[in-house]
């Protein structure tokens, strides 16, 4: 693959679908299996009706440190039990890849959890995020509305999802008592 040689322009709908975008993905409760902590709640939801979670839009690149891809992300809102929909969070399989997170509407936290520390960060609409080199990351929905945000990352940054499928955030994302609360992420209950 080459380096891109042409400047070229893309568009954000009001939906948030990035256009044109070149991959699209669609994730259900049952891509992303495990990863709430009340599996009750997990398992009825799947039973029910397996509800989309999340589409990202891309613009693929090439996968060379020099290009930036960027991408539209649609959280729906939601919850498993009582915790906020989420996306299934990952580490760069360059760990010391860098991405910058822009909110456009909806609200929501990103979390960051490197080394067992653990932020969360809020997202608005006009706000951004940085999420440095070697920090996982995750964002979560706390919102009625769709939680849309652009993200820009090297081309060669990749993506390891298995090592938070294996370990998890250090914290989740609850709503107890009508409050957005960030609470530590228990063992798998129920
Ligand atoms: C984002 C994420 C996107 C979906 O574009 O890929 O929000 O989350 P998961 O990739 O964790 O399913 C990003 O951080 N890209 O690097
Ligand atoms: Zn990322």
């Amino acid at each position: 693959m080459n380096l891109t040689e042409r400047p070229f322009r893309l568009d954000v709908a009001d939906d948030g679908e990035l256009r044109p975008a070149t991959s699209t993905v669609r994730r259900r409760l049952s891509d992303m299996a495990g990863m709430y902590h009340d599996a009750e709640a997990e398992r009825s939801a799947l039973a029910a009706d397996d509800p989309l979670v999340y589409e990202v839009f891309q613009y693929d690149m090439p996968a060379f440190a020099g290009e930036l891809v960027v991408c539209t992300t649609v959280l729906r809102a939601g919850k498993v039990g009582d915790e906020f929909f989420m996306t299934k969070g990952h580490y760069h399989e360059q760990r010391d890849r860098a991405e910058v997170y822009y909110g456009l509407s909806g609200r929501g936290r990103l979390l960051l959890a490197k080394d067992g520390e653990c932020e969360a960060v809020p997202m608005v609409p006009g706000g951004v995020a940085y999420v440095p080199p070697y920090w996982a990351h995750r964002t979560v929905n706390t919102g009625p509305e769709p939680l849309v945000f652009l993200a820009v990352y090297p081309g060669d940054a990749g993506h390891d999802y298995g090592t938070i499928e294996t370990t998890g955030f250090p914290q989740i994302v609850l709503e107890r008592a009508g409050e957005v609360t960030v609470a530590p992420n228990p063992a798998r209950t129920r």
